[in-house]
């Protein structure tokens, strides 16, 4: 970015300190806490899109990445009582469903061939399976689909299920993964400050949990995303300290491809008072974990979760992946209120959200590979 391009947006002082070091060339500048807090207080939103496409660009060029995904939810049956979640359900309860493995095999099998590369299984965390269980879901998901990436359970679940076979982490995951599991999606993170967390979902695992089982995956070589639930109860401080987590277990393991920030949305949840933040909050949201997060490659706009227009938007913001066609396969955000109650996307449509927003759309597998068809 131009010196007089900094001036005409009539930055202050130590916003403009801030954007020079980003935009200086040569060595890259890390962001620290201190200046995070300031862009996410002061910055013109004009300013963090420009700088985080700029670093966007250096990291993945002129591509945006896109996936043929379904999503598997076995059920929304849940030990847990998130106060955020209008997703789960209790045993017995109107709404609360329940696909028991030949159920989840035929769901995998009705997609015999389609061009899928990935299932992502997420689910509530049950109270009546084992490890064994999920062992075996992995199993029949790949029968039915011996060629997709099976990226399965949040480290929510991962951690209960571990827990209660009496295993470490280590020990578990190797399980899974000799079942088929290769990648763990980002989920179950929400915010790590404990006073907030406590507030919105005290029963969860803690923030500590959360990332020993990723790290334990990263030393297994397991590719795993990570996410934050912001626009709550949260302050940009409590942001911050989450994302410095992420980098820091990132500098030590570089296991991570992806963050995904997820919006807070508030239909049919115990937390329904509090209202959403604005889409200019979602788009300083992107923009500031594109630039604070050096060390994670992807940064996800999900679609399910954003809206398709917000969705092209936050390619401006420093977004460089917009999941996948999904085919209407998850409720997680059309039951908490999300525009998208049936989210499904072609291919082309999002070829075309991509070319839009002036980016090239490549098909990605579950690790990046781009997907040549002919
Ligand atoms: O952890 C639940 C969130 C997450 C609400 O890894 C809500 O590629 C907003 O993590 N408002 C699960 N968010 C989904 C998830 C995910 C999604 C897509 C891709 C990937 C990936 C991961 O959904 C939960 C929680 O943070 N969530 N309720 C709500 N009312
Ligand atoms: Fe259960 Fe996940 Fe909902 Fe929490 S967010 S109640 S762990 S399904």
């Amino acid at each position: 970015m131009t010196d007089e391009l900094i001036r005409h947006l009539n930055l202050s002082p130590e916003v403009g300190r801030i954007a020079s070091r980003l935009s200086e060339a040569g060595e890259r500048y890390r962001l620290s806490d201190a200046d995070a807090l300031v862009l996410m207080r002061e910055a013109p939103i004009a300013l963090l899109g420009a700088l985080a496409v700029a670093r966007k660009r250096e990291v993945s060029g002129n591509e945006v990445y896109y996936n043929r995904n379904i999503h598997i939810e076995p059920t929304n049956i849940c030990v847990f009582k998130c106060r955020f979640c209008s997703y789960r359900r209790g045993a017995g309860e109107p709404d609360a469903w329940y696909h028991d493995l030949d159920a989840v095999e035929r769901l995998a099998a009705e997609r015999q061939g389609e061009p899928i590369t990935e299932v992502h299984i997420v689910g509530g965390v049950h109270p009546d399976h084992d490890l064994d269980y999920y062992c075996e879901m992995i199993r029949r998901v790949k029968k039915a689909l011996p060629h997709v990436a099976v990226k399965a359970y949040t480290a929510v679940e991962l951690h209960y299920i571990i827990g209660k076979a009496g295993l470490s982490l280590e020990a578990g995951l190797r399980r899974l993964r000799e079942a088929g599991m290769e990648a763990i999606p980002g989920g179950g993170a929400e915010i790590f400050d404990p006073e907030i967390r406590g507030r919105i979902c005290p029963e969860k695992p803690s923030a500590a949990e959360w990332l020993a089982t990723h790290e334990a995956a990263h030393r297994l070589g397991l590719s795993t995303n990570c996410t934050i639930l912001y626009g709550h109860i949260e302050r940009y401080e409590h942001r911050i300290d989450h994302l410095r987590q992420l980098r820091e277990l990132q500098d030590r393991t570089h296991g991570f491809d992806a963050f995904i920030p997820l919006k807070y949305r508030n239909m049919h949840n115990s937390m329904s008072a509090i209202g959403e933040v604005s889409l200019p909050e979602d788009m300083k949201m992107m923009a500031i974990s594109r630039l604070y997060l050096d060390n994670i490659p992807h940064i996800k706009a999900y679609w399910p979760m954003l809206g398709i227009g917000a969705t092209e938007l936050a390619l401006s913001f420093g977004a460089d992946d917009i999941d996948g066609t999904i085919d209407d396969t998850t409720k997680i955000y059309s039951m908490a209120g999300a525009e998208e109650q049936r989210p499904r996307l072609t291919t082309e449509r999002m070829e075309r959200l991509v070319r839009t927003a002036g980016f090239e759309p490549i098909e990605r597998d579950t690790f990046y590979r781009p997907v040549s068809r002919q």
